[in-house]
Protein backbone atom coordinates (compact mmCIF):
# COMPACT_ATOMS: atom_id res chain seq x y z
CA UNK A 1 0.00 0.00 0.00
CA UNK A 2 1.55 2.86 -0.93
CA UNK A 3 0.67 6.03 1.20
CA UNK A 4 -0.15 9.55 -0.19
CA UNK A 5 1.87 12.41 0.06
CA UNK A 6 0.58 15.17 2.97
CA UNK A 7 0.76 18.77 2.07
CA UNK A 8 -0.35 21.25 4.41
CA UNK A 9 -1.55 25.14 2.87
CA UNK A 10 -1.65 28.41 4.52
CA UNK A 11 -3.82 30.90 2.85
CA UNK A 12 -6.19 27.45 1.61
CA UNK A 13 -9.04 30.00 1.32
CA UNK A 14 -7.70 32.28 -0.69
CA UNK A 15 -6.76 32.93 -4.83
CA UNK A 16 -4.01 30.82 -5.52
CA UNK A 17 -4.60 28.38 -1.63
CA UNK A 18 -8.01 27.20 -3.73
CA UNK A 19 -6.30 26.83 -7.39
CA UNK A 20 -3.14 25.16 -5.28
CA UNK A 21 -5.47 22.82 -3.10
CA UNK A 22 -7.25 21.06 -6.40
CA UNK A 23 -4.00 20.64 -7.88
CA UNK A 24 -2.41 18.83 -5.24
CA UNK A 25 -5.86 16.61 -4.81
CA UNK A 26 -5.63 15.79 -8.56
CA UNK A 27 -2.15 14.47 -7.80
CA UNK A 28 -3.65 12.49 -5.02
CA UNK A 29 -2.20 13.90 -2.31
CA UNK A 30 -4.10 14.29 1.43
CA UNK A 31 -4.33 18.26 1.51
CA UNK A 32 -4.38 19.84 4.85
CA UNK A 33 -5.15 23.71 5.68
CA UNK A 34 -4.68 26.35 8.14
CA UNK A 35 -8.18 28.90 8.53
CA UNK A 36 -9.20 31.09 11.32
CA UNK A 37 -11.37 30.54 13.55
CA UNK A 38 -13.73 32.75 11.97
CA UNK A 39 -13.36 31.51 8.61
CA UNK A 40 -14.72 27.97 9.89
CA UNK A 41 -17.77 29.96 10.91
CA UNK A 42 -18.67 31.17 7.99
CA UNK A 43 -17.87 28.81 5.47
CA UNK A 44 -20.29 30.74 2.30
CA UNK A 45 -18.19 33.83 2.33
CA UNK A 46 -14.77 33.23 3.66
CA UNK A 47 -14.71 29.85 2.67
CA UNK A 48 -16.08 30.44 -1.28
CA UNK A 49 -13.10 29.89 -2.93
CA UNK A 50 -12.62 26.33 -1.07
CA UNK A 51 -16.29 25.63 -0.40
CA UNK A 52 -16.47 22.80 -3.06
CA UNK A 53 -13.12 21.30 -1.66
CA UNK A 54 -14.54 20.71 2.01
CA UNK A 55 -15.19 17.00 2.16
CA UNK A 56 -11.70 16.43 0.25
CA UNK A 57 -9.58 18.60 2.60
CA UNK A 58 -8.75 18.76 6.35
CA UNK A 59 -8.97 22.12 7.66
CA UNK A 60 -7.00 22.90 11.20
CA UNK A 61 -7.95 25.80 13.08
CA UNK A 62 -4.69 28.00 13.54
CA UNK A 63 -2.84 31.74 14.10
CA UNK A 64 0.11 32.47 11.74
CA UNK A 65 0.84 34.93 14.49
CA UNK A 66 0.68 31.89 17.72
CA UNK A 67 3.84 29.57 17.45
CA UNK A 68 2.58 27.10 19.75
CA UNK A 69 -0.66 26.82 17.67
CA UNK A 70 1.68 26.33 14.16
CA UNK A 71 3.75 23.37 15.74
CA UNK A 72 0.43 21.53 17.28
CA UNK A 73 -0.34 21.76 13.20
CA UNK A 74 2.78 20.80 12.18
CA UNK A 75 3.48 17.65 14.39
CA UNK A 76 0.10 16.51 14.27
CA UNK A 77 -0.12 16.52 10.24
CA UNK A 78 3.88 15.51 9.61
CA UNK A 79 3.41 16.90 6.02
CA UNK A 80 5.89 16.21 3.34
CA UNK A 81 5.00 19.32 1.56
CA UNK A 82 3.82 22.98 3.20
CA UNK A 83 2.77 25.70 1.04
CA UNK A 84 3.36 29.08 2.66
CA UNK A 85 0.46 31.43 1.31
CA UNK A 86 -0.91 33.32 3.65
CA UNK A 87 -0.15 37.02 4.16
CA UNK A 88 -1.56 40.68 4.14
CA UNK A 89 -1.43 40.40 0.35
CA UNK A 90 -2.94 43.71 -0.64
CA UNK A 91 0.01 46.30 -1.04
CA UNK A 92 -2.17 49.44 -0.47
CA UNK A 93 -3.01 48.31 2.96
CA UNK A 94 0.68 48.07 4.35
CA UNK A 95 1.31 51.89 4.05
CA UNK A 96 -2.06 52.45 6.79
CA UNK A 97 -0.94 49.23 9.10
CA UNK A 98 2.97 48.77 8.57
CA UNK A 99 3.64 48.05 11.76
CA UNK A 100 1.23 44.70 12.45
CA UNK A 101 1.63 44.01 8.54
CA UNK A 102 5.59 43.76 8.84
CA UNK A 103 5.34 41.87 12.21
CA UNK A 104 2.88 39.28 10.47
CA UNK A 105 3.87 38.28 7.42
CA UNK A 106 8.23 37.83 8.74
CA UNK A 107 6.81 36.06 11.65
CA UNK A 108 4.90 33.72 10.33
CA UNK A 109 7.29 32.83 7.91
CA UNK A 110 9.74 32.59 10.67
CA UNK A 111 7.81 29.94 12.50
CA UNK A 112 6.84 28.41 10.45
CA UNK A 113 10.49 27.21 8.94
CA UNK A 114 11.12 27.09 13.27
CA UNK A 115 8.38 24.04 13.62
CA UNK A 116 9.28 22.46 10.56
CA UNK A 117 12.98 22.44 10.95
CA UNK A 118 12.34 21.13 14.79
CA UNK A 119 9.17 18.85 13.85
CA UNK A 120 9.17 17.44 10.34
CA UNK A 121 12.54 18.75 9.17
CA UNK A 122 11.94 16.55 5.59
CA UNK A 123 9.20 18.62 4.88
CA UNK A 124 9.61 20.85 1.34
CA UNK A 125 8.82 24.52 2.18
CA UNK A 126 7.41 27.17 -0.80
CA UNK A 127 7.25 30.15 0.78
CA UNK A 128 5.02 33.08 -1.80
CA UNK A 129 7.88 35.71 -2.06
CA UNK A 130 6.64 38.58 -4.74
CA UNK A 131 7.83 40.98 -7.44
CA UNK A 132 7.03 44.07 -5.15
CA UNK A 133 10.46 42.78 -3.51
CA UNK A 134 12.04 44.91 -6.62
CA UNK A 135 10.27 47.53 -5.64
CA UNK A 136 11.85 50.74 -7.69
CA UNK A 137 13.97 48.79 -10.79
CA UNK A 138 16.73 49.98 -12.82
CA UNK A 139 16.55 47.13 -14.68
CA UNK A 140 13.81 45.04 -17.06
CA UNK A 141 12.81 42.31 -17.44
CA UNK A 142 14.05 41.65 -13.31
CA UNK A 143 15.56 37.72 -12.74
CA UNK A 144 17.14 36.36 -9.43
CA UNK A 145 20.05 37.98 -9.45
CA UNK A 146 18.05 42.13 -9.94
CA UNK A 147 18.71 42.86 -6.48
CA UNK A 148 15.55 44.48 -4.20
CA UNK A 149 14.73 46.95 -3.80
CA UNK A 150 11.15 47.10 -2.00
CA UNK A 151 8.97 50.44 -1.93
CA UNK A 152 6.62 49.06 -0.05
CA UNK A 153 6.17 47.50 3.70
CA UNK A 154 4.57 44.75 2.00
CA UNK A 155 7.88 44.16 0.12
CA UNK A 156 9.93 44.57 3.22
CA UNK A 157 8.16 42.13 4.64
CA UNK A 158 8.96 39.52 1.67
CA UNK A 159 12.47 40.46 1.33
CA UNK A 160 13.24 39.98 5.22
CA UNK A 161 11.12 36.55 5.08
CA UNK A 162 12.86 35.73 1.95
CA UNK A 163 16.23 36.36 3.53
CA UNK A 164 14.99 33.90 6.15
CA UNK A 165 13.60 30.84 3.54
CA UNK A 166 17.65 30.94 2.51
CA UNK A 167 19.21 31.17 5.34
CA UNK A 168 16.89 28.24 6.77
CA UNK A 169 17.73 26.34 3.58
CA UNK A 170 22.12 27.11 3.91
CA UNK A 171 22.12 27.08 7.72
CA UNK A 172 19.80 23.80 7.98
CA UNK A 173 19.78 22.05 5.35
CA UNK A 174 16.26 22.61 4.73
CA UNK A 175 14.79 21.96 1.59
CA UNK A 176 13.09 25.80 1.13
CA UNK A 177 11.91 27.72 -1.38
CA UNK A 178 11.01 30.67 -2.71
CA UNK A 179 9.05 31.77 -6.17
CA UNK A 180 8.97 35.30 -6.65
CA UNK A 181 5.52 35.37 -8.29
CA UNK A 182 4.56 38.58 -10.43
CA UNK A 183 0.71 39.06 -10.22
CA UNK A 184 -1.25 36.27 -11.22
CA UNK A 185 -4.84 37.04 -11.64
CA UNK A 186 -8.62 34.30 -12.36
CA UNK A 187 -11.86 34.56 -11.31
CA UNK A 188 -11.36 34.33 -7.65
CA UNK A 189 -9.22 37.44 -7.48
CA UNK A 190 -10.23 39.60 -4.58
CA UNK A 191 -12.12 42.61 -5.28
CA UNK A 192 -9.47 45.04 -3.82
CA UNK A 193 -6.91 44.07 -6.33
CA UNK A 194 -7.25 46.28 -9.61
CA UNK A 195 -8.15 44.00 -11.98
CA UNK A 196 -11.08 42.58 -10.67
CA UNK A 197 -11.96 45.92 -9.45
CA UNK A 198 -11.96 46.75 -13.35
CA UNK A 199 -13.68 43.69 -14.50
CA UNK A 200 -16.43 43.99 -11.73
CA UNK A 201 -17.33 47.71 -12.60
CA UNK A 202 -16.87 47.22 -16.57
CA UNK A 203 -19.84 44.52 -15.96
CA UNK A 204 -21.52 46.22 -13.63
CA UNK A 205 -21.54 49.68 -15.84
CA UNK A 206 -22.74 46.98 -18.88
CA UNK A 207 -25.70 46.04 -16.85
CA UNK A 208 -26.56 49.45 -15.87
CA UNK A 209 -25.81 49.19 -12.19
CA UNK A 210 -22.79 51.04 -12.10
CA UNK A 211 -22.55 54.52 -13.58
CA UNK A 212 -18.51 54.80 -13.44
CA UNK A 213 -15.34 53.50 -11.73
CA UNK A 214 -12.42 55.80 -10.11
CA UNK A 215 -9.14 54.47 -10.38
CA UNK A 216 -6.02 55.46 -9.21
CA UNK A 217 -2.35 55.49 -11.18
CA UNK A 218 -3.57 53.86 -14.69
CA UNK A 219 -0.13 54.05 -16.23
CA UNK A 220 1.97 51.64 -13.77
CA UNK A 221 3.07 48.44 -15.91
CA UNK A 222 2.39 45.16 -14.21
CA UNK A 223 3.54 41.34 -15.34
CA UNK A 224 0.04 39.59 -15.39
CA UNK A 225 -0.36 35.97 -15.22
CA UNK A 226 -2.72 33.30 -14.74
CA UNK A 227 -3.24 31.73 -11.37
CA UNK A 228 -3.57 28.01 -11.56
CA UNK A 229 -0.05 28.38 -14.17
CA UNK A 230 1.58 30.35 -10.84
CA UNK A 231 0.23 27.28 -8.40
CA UNK A 232 1.55 24.82 -10.87
CA UNK A 233 5.35 26.58 -10.38
CA UNK A 234 4.86 26.36 -6.92
CA UNK A 235 4.47 22.73 -6.82
CA UNK A 236 6.64 22.36 -9.19
CA UNK A 237 10.08 24.05 -7.35
CA UNK A 238 9.16 21.42 -4.78
CA UNK A 239 9.77 18.80 -6.94
CA UNK A 240 13.04 20.11 -7.86
CA UNK A 241 16.04 17.62 -7.34
CA UNK A 242 17.47 21.03 -4.72
CA UNK A 243 15.77 23.88 -3.25
CA UNK A 244 16.29 27.12 -4.76
CA UNK A 245 14.98 30.48 -5.23
CA UNK A 246 12.31 31.43 -9.12
CA UNK A 247 11.01 33.99 -10.72
CA UNK A 248 7.44 33.54 -12.72
CA UNK A 249 6.73 36.10 -14.90
CA UNK A 250 5.28 36.01 -18.16
CA UNK A 251 7.75 38.18 -19.53
CA UNK A 252 5.17 40.44 -20.85
CA UNK A 253 4.15 44.11 -19.32
CA UNK A 254 0.99 46.22 -19.57
CA UNK A 255 -0.22 49.46 -17.64
CA UNK A 256 -3.29 49.49 -16.22
CA UNK A 257 -4.68 51.29 -18.55
CA UNK A 258 -4.40 48.89 -21.44
CA UNK A 259 -5.85 46.32 -19.29
CA UNK A 260 -9.10 48.73 -18.63
CA UNK A 261 -9.53 49.53 -21.97
CA UNK A 262 -9.23 45.42 -23.38
CA UNK A 263 -11.56 44.92 -20.21
CA UNK A 264 -14.12 47.58 -21.65
CA UNK A 265 -13.65 46.96 -25.20
CA UNK A 266 -14.45 42.93 -24.49
CA UNK A 267 -18.13 44.20 -23.06
CA UNK A 268 -18.40 46.92 -26.02
CA UNK A 269 -17.60 49.83 -23.83
CA UNK A 270 -15.67 53.41 -24.29
CA UNK A 271 -13.46 53.23 -21.15
CA UNK A 272 -12.58 56.86 -21.72
CA UNK A 273 -16.54 57.55 -20.87
CA UNK A 274 -16.43 55.84 -17.08
CA UNK A 275 -12.69 55.96 -15.74
CA UNK A 276 -12.35 58.63 -12.95
CA UNK A 277 -8.56 59.16 -11.61
CA UNK A 278 -9.03 59.63 -7.87
CA UNK A 279 -5.57 61.09 -6.28
CA UNK A 280 -6.51 59.56 -3.25
CA UNK A 281 -6.08 56.28 -4.63
CA UNK A 282 -2.58 56.76 -5.38
CA UNK A 283 -0.29 54.81 -3.28
CA UNK A 284 2.36 56.75 -1.64
CA UNK A 285 5.86 55.16 -3.04
CA UNK A 286 5.13 51.95 -5.37
CA UNK A 287 6.68 49.92 -7.84
CA UNK A 288 5.88 51.42 -10.97
CA UNK A 289 7.39 49.30 -14.07
CA UNK A 290 7.31 45.68 -13.45
CA UNK A 291 8.15 42.65 -15.71
CA UNK A 292 10.03 39.59 -14.99
CA UNK A 293 11.73 37.25 -16.59
CA UNK A 294 10.77 33.46 -16.03
CA UNK A 295 14.01 31.84 -17.83
CA UNK A 296 15.28 29.67 -14.75
CA UNK A 297 12.41 28.36 -14.48
CA UNK A 298 10.81 27.58 -17.73
CA UNK A 299 14.47 25.54 -18.34
CA UNK A 300 15.17 24.44 -14.92
CA UNK A 301 11.19 23.09 -13.83
CA UNK A 302 9.85 23.08 -17.06
CA UNK A 303 7.28 25.37 -16.18
CA UNK A 304 5.74 27.84 -18.78
CA UNK A 305 2.58 30.01 -19.06
CA UNK A 306 -0.59 28.67 -20.64
CA UNK A 307 -2.97 31.88 -21.20
CA UNK A 308 -2.17 35.09 -22.37
CA UNK A 309 -3.37 38.03 -20.87
CA UNK A 310 -6.70 38.75 -23.05
CA UNK A 311 -7.59 35.21 -22.30
CA UNK A 312 -7.73 35.96 -18.55
CA UNK A 313 -9.50 39.22 -19.13
CA UNK A 314 -12.03 36.71 -20.99
CA UNK A 315 -12.60 34.09 -17.99
CA UNK A 316 -12.94 36.90 -15.55
CA UNK A 317 -15.11 38.67 -17.90
CA UNK A 318 -17.80 35.96 -18.57
CA UNK A 319 -16.91 34.69 -14.63
CA UNK A 320 -18.57 37.81 -13.64
CA UNK A 321 -21.23 38.13 -15.87
CA UNK A 322 -22.58 34.89 -14.53
CA UNK A 323 -21.93 36.28 -11.47
CA UNK A 324 -23.83 39.70 -11.53
CA UNK A 325 -26.55 38.12 -13.92
CA UNK A 326 -27.27 35.72 -10.87
CA UNK A 327 -27.64 37.80 -8.41
CA UNK A 328 -30.21 39.90 -10.42
CA UNK A 329 -32.54 37.18 -11.00
P1 LIG B 1 -0.14 44.81 -6.77
O1 LIG B 1 -1.66 44.57 -7.24
O2 LIG B 1 -0.05 45.92 -5.81
O3 LIG B 1 0.71 44.88 -7.99
O4 LIG B 1 0.18 43.48 -5.95
P2 LIG B 1 -2.90 45.55 -7.39
O5 LIG B 1 -3.83 44.85 -8.31
O6 LIG B 1 -3.43 46.00 -6.08
O7 LIG B 1 -2.27 46.85 -8.12
C1 LIG B 1 -1.74 46.79 -9.43
C2 LIG B 1 -1.45 48.19 -9.93
O8 LIG B 1 -2.67 48.89 -10.18
C3 LIG B 1 -2.54 50.23 -9.69
N1 LIG B 1 -3.88 50.79 -9.42
C4 LIG B 1 -4.77 50.30 -8.52
N2 LIG B 1 -4.69 49.23 -7.69
C5 LIG B 1 -5.78 48.96 -6.91
N3 LIG B 1 -5.73 47.87 -6.11
N4 LIG B 1 -6.90 49.74 -6.94
C6 LIG B 1 -7.02 50.83 -7.75
O9 LIG B 1 -8.05 51.51 -7.76
C7 LIG B 1 -5.91 51.13 -8.59
N5 LIG B 1 -5.65 52.08 -9.53
C8 LIG B 1 -4.43 51.86 -10.02
C9 LIG B 1 -1.69 50.06 -8.44
O10 LIG B 1 -1.15 51.34 -8.04
C10 LIG B 1 -0.66 49.07 -8.95
O11 LIG B 1 0.35 49.74 -9.67
C11 LIG B 1 -0.30 42.19 -6.33
C12 LIG B 1 -0.72 41.46 -5.03
O12 LIG B 1 -1.34 40.25 -5.39
C13 LIG B 1 0.48 41.18 -4.18
O13 LIG B 1 0.08 40.42 -3.03
C14 LIG B 1 1.48 40.39 -5.00
O14 LIG B 1 2.62 40.10 -4.23
C15 LIG B 1 1.86 41.18 -6.26
O15 LIG B 1 0.69 41.46 -7.00
C16 LIG B 1 2.80 40.40 -7.14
Amino acid sequence: MTTKMKALITGIAGQDGSYLAELLLAKDYEVHGIVRRTAIEDTEHQLKNIRHLLPRITLHVASLDNVLSLIKTIRDIGPDECYHLAASSFVSYSFEDELSILSNNVNSTHYLLAAIREFAPRCRFYFAGSSEMFGAVTNAPQDENTPFNPRSIYGISKVASYHLVKNYRQQYGLFACTGILYNHESPRRGYEFVTRKIVASAVKIKLGLATGLNLGNIDAYRDWGYAPDYVLAMWLMLQAKAPDDYVVATGETHSVREFVELTFTALGLDYQKYITIDPQLFRPTEAVQLCGNPTKAVQKLGWSRTVTLREIITMMVESEMNFATKKIS
